[in-house]
Formats: structure tokens, C-alpha cells, sequence
């Protein structure tokens, strides 16, 4: 007998979506959207849908797995928590717990996931990745500027006269966005798209504008230069609330509106009509994680948050600077989750150059690691390199559902549930401010087991289990414990299936600021404590003609990757039924002067790699624009993270992977 109950979307995304699930003799064998879900409403994308493929596919991983002679071989749970647990003991004992990597992304919006930090911090502390390929750069720049990243809620929209989207694939990446930005403009609202690549959304806007990638904050640069020439700058707000407008300016005053118009290849009239839309409040502008990928990624988010602050647009119904939303993750009880106090000894690297600390870090060295939530070796820059990195570590244990590239490297192979086999709540810090209850709904396959038994299987073994014994309904309870005076608890979303948080619909309403002074900050005090100047700089990308010019002169073509439409990440590609092949997506000039067509094979290469795929030409992309989409497995013709760069961005924080230059020939 089939019944239907529901749940929610486990997947790093921004949409956070409710599910309807269907279960059929103990197996899912449907995933529906949650029409009742009020932000997501019964819609949801064909990642959500093929939950059911990756749930039950045949290429799961079922048992715990040890190399030996390099074969994997089935061992029992036993066996494979005593053997690891022994080698946590002896590196602890011979090196210190540092010289333990613990690499991860965040591939589960699960709260309870937030237990590996448990137990490394009670194991004694180990080397961490810190930053962020995704939003790391943003999230920093917006830390300075505001004190924080927070976005207002979906519905806002409704009260703005003009939407901006701001390097943001909304229609492939965002789909409830996408339904929103159609209802606004319905009513009234224009829609203004900003990116090098003529998208499904440029494709509903009211203007597209073309840029040259990585050039973003000139470009709000000259907007605001505009905005100040013709006395259209929001006075008050800047007299009453922000710090540093006369450094903004005299930065401003070091670039012509001329050069502006050059660099970004956006014409000075766009601009100019951009100030005029800018002061014409409200406008929203939905940042997406687009431009913030170069060696200039901060000063670029800082430039767009002052003009957005500069026009008058912060804290104001149907405006914002919308990037994150991290007051929702800030709702939770996380740190009575991860005992940080426990740890004795810390080390880091940022998320881009793990690759690089494994390679080169002393006392100690990097003996072993643990890969959880993440497939590094797809997703990293420079894989390349980090090939030879996780390579060299003497003990690799990765935990997952399939044999990713990074899987086919480990030592330990362990097997861990998928969606719908554990209860969670789940909650993404992307989009909206609403918390999901995610039950248990069938058996774990085989013999797969939640990352939160593992850790308790070796916490047990290596003496602090009794930090570890709880059980999945106390420690849900111990997260939310921040939330039960709003009368959210375990109790409540099992029954009520979703909640919303009590964050601020419209942030900095109020005009107080988190930064040092309260204020909005142009020239930013947590920036000096950083040990930077604090001031906005206008930087341009580190691979660009402007930048570079010998570089440009090898290699003359931005190389984007960007989000796969039907995979998120690397997760769905082997579940689609087709096999998925490299596509390189050209600009109609590449085109014209290569003599590419659609189906023709190509290489695409620099100096950190090569790949090879199969044209398709894009019409109306910005000139010398590619695109290969990011996620593929080696199996399918490989990561384009074989030519991106491991540089860090300007504040350290986030990656440059769409900063990268490449030359392309038919092979
Ligand atoms: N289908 C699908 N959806 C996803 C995901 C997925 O893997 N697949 N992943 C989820 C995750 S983890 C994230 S972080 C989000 C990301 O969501 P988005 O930020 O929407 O996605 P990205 O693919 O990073 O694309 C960024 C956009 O920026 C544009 N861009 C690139 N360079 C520049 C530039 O210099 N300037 C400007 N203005 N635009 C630029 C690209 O052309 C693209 O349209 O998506 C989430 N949703
Ligand atoms: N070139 C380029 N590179 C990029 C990007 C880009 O735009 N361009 N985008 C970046 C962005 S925004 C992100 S967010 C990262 C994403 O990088 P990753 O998170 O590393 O990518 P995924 O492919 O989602 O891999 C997640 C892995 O976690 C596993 N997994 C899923 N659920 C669980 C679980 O509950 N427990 C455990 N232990 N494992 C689980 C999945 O099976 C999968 O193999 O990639 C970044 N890399
Ligand atoms: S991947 Fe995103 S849009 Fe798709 S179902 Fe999950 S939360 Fe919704
Ligand atoms: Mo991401």
C-alpha cells in the first residue's frame, strides 16, 4: 500500500523545499513537491525528484570499504571503526590531533550534521577548513559592511519598483525566485538582469546588461559616481548612519566614468540610466554568487552594498542588499552542538588552499583526512593538484553514497544514509527564513549508517562516547533550544512540518548596524581588525587583458563555471538515465573567429590544465565568454575545476574559480 507523508529537501540549494513523498512496500518511490510549504509551494526542481533515483540506485555504496592493494574490499563496521579509531589514536599520540584534516563542504542542510565539529573539538581538535568557494568572499565583504549577511524575506519583493539581479542564474539555480520576479513584474516592478551570459532570466527581463566578467564593482562604481553627479545620493542615510563616505569618494574620484565604461564594456548611457534607477527607490538587488568568484570578489560585493547603501536602499521595504540569509543558521543552538570548548589544539586552512596545506604544511604534516559532505576532488579549484595532495596523505577516509573521484582515492570507504533515511530539520541559509522537519521514512540501504552514528561508533572507541550519548530526538532538541521560547520544537514540526524563524523580515529596519561603530561602514573596522586598510578598492580580476596582459595574450577567453542545471554539483550526473557529456559553451565571437559549430569537440586549456567537450554556441553571451558547468566526475569527462586557480579573493575568504583565462582549439 503506498502512503504519502512528507519531508524535505536535504540539498545545498537556495530553495530549501517542503517534499510530499511517496512509499511504497518500505521504499520512496516518489518525490512531489509540499503544496502546503508557503514559500516553496508544491513546486520543486528535478534535483528534489531524483532524491528518489539517488535513494535507490544501484551504485549506492552499502558497506564500509578498505583499500587493499588497491582494491576495495567489504569489511564490517567493526572493523573499519576499530582500524580508523587506531589510527586516531596513533597520529593523536605521535603528532597531535592537527595533523587530522577534516575537509568537508555542505552537501546536507541537516542540523544535526553540525556534529562532525562535535566530534573532532571532543577528539581534540583538528586542522579545519575555513572560508568558502561558494559565497566566502561575499559573506566577508557584507560581514565589513553591515556587521552581517542578511537578506529580506521573499515576499518583499512585492513592495519594489525595481529588481536587480545581480550575477544570479535565478531561473536554473533559484526557481522560486524565479516565480516571484515574474509575480513583481506582474505588478508593476522592473526586472534588470545583470551577467556575461544571455540566461533563462535575462531572457524575462525587462533589460539585460552584459558585462565582462569580473568587472562587476567597476561597474557599481559608476553608478555611484553617477548618482553623486547628479545630486541623486541618499543624504540622510549617509549623514545619519554610515562611516567613510568621503574615502568611498575619493577612491571613486582615482576612475573615469569613461574607463568605467571601457573595462566593464557596458556603455556610459547604461550607466547613467542604472543612477537613475538606483534612486528611484525601492530597489531590490539579489545578489547572486556569480561576481563575487575573483581575486576581487569583496571589493566587488563592498561596491555593490555601498551603492545599494548610497542610493538609500538599505533597510527599506522592497529594497536590500539580498546575498544571505545567515540569520537563519544563526537561529539554531549550534554551539551546544559542537562543544568548540573542547578543543585544545586548532589549525586551518582556507577551503580553497586545503589542497595546498596538505602539501606543504609542517608540524605536523597532514597525515590523514576526512572527507564528509563534500567530493573535493571534483569541486576544488586546481584539481589537479588536489589529486596529488589527497594522494599523498597516508590515511583518507571519506564518507559518502557513491564513489565520487574523491571516494576512488580513499583508504576507508564509509557508507552513509541518504535523504529520507533519518530524521533532521533542515534549513538553508540562502533564500528564506523557513525551517523544515525532515523525518525518517524508510530503512538505511544495506548496511549505511548516519554520519552521526559513525561519530559516535569512534567517539566511543576513542574514549569520550559519552559525549555521543544521545539520541537523535535529544539532540534535535538540544539544537532548537534556542527556539522553543517562539514554540518551535522537535514536537511541533514533526506536526507541523515547517516553521518560520524569528528573524527580521526587513534587516536593519532599525538602522543598527553589527559593525564596531553601528554604522554602515564604507571604510570598515572589522576589515582593519582583519589587517587590511578597511577602505574599498577598486581591483580588477586577476586574469583579465586589463590585469594580465601577457596572460590574455596566451590565453584570450573568461572561463565561467557555473551551477549545472540538473545536477547539484557532482551528485546527479550518474542518476540523469543519459549519459552526461562535457558541454563548452562559447560566445558567437569564439565562435565566428574558431570556426566552431555546435557538436564540434574541442580543448580548452591553460597553463593549470586541459579538458576536452562539445561545443554549443551561446547566443548573446558576453564576448570571449566560455562556460563549462561545474560537477562533472572524471568518469564523464572530467571536473572544469582542472583549470581554475587556487588563488584566494582579495579578503581571503572566498575562491576565484571563475576568474580564470583559457585559450580553446578544435581538436
Ligand atoms: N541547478 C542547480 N541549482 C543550484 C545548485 C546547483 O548545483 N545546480 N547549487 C546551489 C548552490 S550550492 C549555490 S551556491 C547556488 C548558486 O547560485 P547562483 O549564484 O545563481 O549560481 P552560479 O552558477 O554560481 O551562477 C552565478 C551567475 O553569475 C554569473 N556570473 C559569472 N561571473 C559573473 C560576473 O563576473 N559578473 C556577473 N554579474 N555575473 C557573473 C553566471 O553567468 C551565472 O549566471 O545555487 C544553488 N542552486
Ligand atoms: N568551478 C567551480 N567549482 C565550484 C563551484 C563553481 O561554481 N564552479 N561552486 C562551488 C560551490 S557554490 C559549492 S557549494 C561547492 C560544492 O561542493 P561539494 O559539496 O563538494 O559538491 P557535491 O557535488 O554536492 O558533493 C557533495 C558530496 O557529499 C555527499 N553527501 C550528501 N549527503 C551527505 C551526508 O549526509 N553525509 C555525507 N558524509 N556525505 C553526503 C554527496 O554524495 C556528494 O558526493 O562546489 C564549489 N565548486
Ligand atoms: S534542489 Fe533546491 S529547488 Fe530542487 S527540490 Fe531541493 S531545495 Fe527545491
Ligand atoms: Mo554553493
Amino acid at each position: 500500500m503506498a502512503k504519502v507523508v512528507h519531508a524535505a529537501c536535504p540539498l545545498n540549494c537556495w530553495d530549501s523545499c517542503g517534499f510530499k513523498v511517496t512509499i511504497e512496500d518500505g521504499r520512496v518511490t516518489k518525490v512531489e513537491g509540499d503544496d502546503e510549504h508557503p514559500i516553496t509551494k508544491g513546486k520543486i526542481c528535478g534535483r528534489g525528484r531524483m532524491l528518489e533515483k539517488r535513494i535507490n540506485s544501484g551504485e549506492r555504496i552499502l558497506h564500509p570499504l578498505k583499500k587493499i592493494n588497491g582494491e576495495f574490499q567489504q569489511i564490517s563496521w567493526e572493523q573499519a571503526l576499530d582500524e580508523i579509531a587506531i589510527k586516531l589514536t596513533e597520529y593523536k599520540e605521535q603528532y597531535g590531533t592537527t595533523s587530522v584534516l577534516h575537509s568537508h563542504d555542505y552537501a546536507n542542510g541537516g542540523l544535526l550534521i553540525n556534529l562532525d565539529q562535535r566530534f573532532f573539538n571532543c577528539y581534540g581538535g583538528v586542522t579545519e577548513v575555513t572560508g568558502s568557494i561558494c559565497w566566502g568572499s561575499g559573506i566577508e565583504a557584507q560581514s565589513w559592511d553591515f556587521g552581517d549577511a542578511y537578506s529580506h524575506a521573499p515576499g518583499d519583493l512585492m513592495n519594489s519598483k525595481s529588481i536587480v539581479v545581480w550575477g544570479r542564474n535565478v531561473a536554473r539555480t533559484n526557481m522560486h525566485l524565479y516565480e516571484e520576479l515574474k509575480k513583481a513584474q506582474k505588478s508593476g516592478a522592473k526586472l534588470y538582469v545583470i551577467d556575461p551570459i544571455y540566461n533563462a532570466t535575462a531572457k524575462i527581463a525587462d533589460q539585460y546588461i552584459s558585462i565582462k566578467p569580473g568587472f562587476d564593482g567597476f561597474l557599481a562604481a559608476g553608478i555611484i559616481k553617477e548618482i553623486v553627479r547628479l545630486e541623486l545620493e541618499d543624504r540622510e542615510f549617509i549623514h545619519n548612519y554610515s562611516l567613510g563616505f568621503e574615502d568611498l569618494l575619493s577612491t571613486l574620484e582615482k576612475v573615469s566614468l569613461t574607463e568605467i565604461s571601457q573595462f566593464t564594456e557596458i556603455p556610459e548611457e547604461t550607466i547613467t540610466q542604472l543612477a537613475r534607477i538606483y534612486a528611484e527607490r525601492p530597489v531590490a538587488t539579489m545578489f547572486g554568487l556569480g561576481m563575487q568568484r575573483y581575486a576581487n570578489g569583496g571589493n566587488t560585493i563592498r561596491l555593490i552594498d555601498a551603492l545599494v547603501a548610497v542610493s538609500g536602499n538599505v533597510g527599506i521595504p522592497g529594497g536590500g542588499a539580498n546575498f544571505a540569509n545567515r540569520q537563519v543558521g544563526q537561529s539554531f543552538q549550534i554551539d551546544t552542538l559542537t562543544l568548540s570548548e573542547r578543543k585544545t589544539a586548532s589549525r586551518s586552512f582556507t577551503m580553497m588552499k586545503q589542497a595546498e596545506g596538505i602539501l606543504t604544511a609542517k608540524d605536523p604534516e597532514i597525515k590523514m583526512a576526512f572527507v564528509t559532505c563534500g567530493n573535493p576532488l571534483t569541486q576544488l579549484p586546481d584539481t589537479n593538484k588536489a589529486r596529488t595532495a589527497f594522494s599523498s596523505l597516508e590515511t583518507l577516509v571519506v564518507m559518502d553514497q557513491f564513489m565520487t573521484d574523491t571516494a576512488e582515492l580513499a583508504d576507508y570507504i564509509l557508507p552513509v544514509t541518504s535523504a529520507f533515511e533519518t530524521e533532521d530539520v533542515y534549513y538553508a541559509s540562502m533564500y528564506h527564513h523557513f525551517v523544515n522537519h525532515g523525518p525518517k521514512l524508510v530503512e538505511p540501504r544495506g548496511e549505511a549508517k548516519t554520519d552521526e552514528e559513525i561519530w559516535r561508533g569512534l567517539a566511543n572507541r576513542l574514549g569520550f562516547g559519552e559525549d555521543f550519548a544521545y539520541t537523535r530526538e535529544e539532540w534535535l532538541n538540544l539544537g532548537l533550544s534556542s527556539l522553543k521560547d517562539y514554540g518551535i520544537t522537535i514536537e511541533h514540526l514533526r506536526e507541523n512540518k515547517f516553521a518560520e524563524l524569528p528573524v527580521d523580515k526587513i534587516p536593519w529596519q532599525n538602522r543598527k548596524f553589527k559593525t564596531p561603530s553601528k554604522k554602515y561602514e564604507f571604510t570598515s573596522g572589522l576589515g582593519k581588525e582583519a589587517g587590511f586598510t578597511g577602505e574599498i578598492t577598486l581591483k580588477m580580476p586577476a586574469e583579465s587583458t586589463w590585469s594580465n596582459q601577457s596572460l590574455a595574450e596566451k590565453y584570450p577567453y573568461s572561463l565561467l563555471s557555473i551551477h549545472p542545471l540538473r545536477s547539484n554539483h557532482s551528485q546527479h550526473f550518474h542518476v540523469l538515465g543519459t549519459v552526461p557529456e562535457v558541454k563548452v559553451e562559447v560566445s558567437e565571437d569564439i565562435a565566428n573567429e574558431k570556426g566552431l559549430e555546435n557538436g564540434d569537440i574541442v580543448k580548452v586549456w591553460n597553463n593549470r590544465g586541459n579538458i576536452h567537450g562539445k561545443i554549443s554556441i551561446l547566443k548573446m553571451a558576453h564576448p570571449k565568454t566560455i562556460n563549462i558547468d561545474e560537477g562533472m566526475w572524471r568518469r564523464f569527462g572530467g571536473s572544469v575545476n582542472q583549470l581554475t586557480s587556487d588563488r584566494e579573493s582579495d579578503n581571503k575568504l572566498g575562491s576565484t574559480v571563475f576568474d580564470c583565462l583559457v585559450n580553446i582549439e578544435k581538436v
